[in-house]
């Protein structure tokens, strides 16, 4: 390998790994804008449960604003958090039961 080529695809190189941190950047973006804005209600860390108040979630089928528990992924999820804390969320849906996957105390 010559010194030009070496050049070259180094410089090959280096514009794929930067669209590839664009491709990324932007996934990130779009992973945000699925949380769901909630305000904690109630939280039952011995059953690994958390009550939130929502807005819709059409992709529920959730046409308005409610109140109802939520399973959480990971009981561990529920241990940064209170009751009256806003938050945002990502809900699921597993085997008919709602899963919350992610929970992000909002400022
Ligand atoms: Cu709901």
């Amino acid at each position: 390998m010559n010194g030009l080529s070496f050049t070259r695809s180094r410089t090959r190189l280096g514009a794929l790994l930067l669209s590839l941190g664009l491709l990324i950047g932007a996934s990130a973006v779009c992973a945000q804008s699925t949380l769901a804005d909630g305000q904690v209600i109630k939280i039952d860390q011995a059953a690994g449960k958390i009550t939130i108040k929502h807005g819709p979630l059409k992709q529920f089928g959730m046409d308005e604003g409610m109140t109802m528990v939520y399973r959480a992924a990971d009981p561990s999820m529920l241990t940064a958090i209170k009751p009256g804390d806003k938050i945002k969320f990502a809900p699921d849906r597993v085997n008919g039961q709602f899963v919350v996957t992610k929970i992000e105390k909002a400022r």
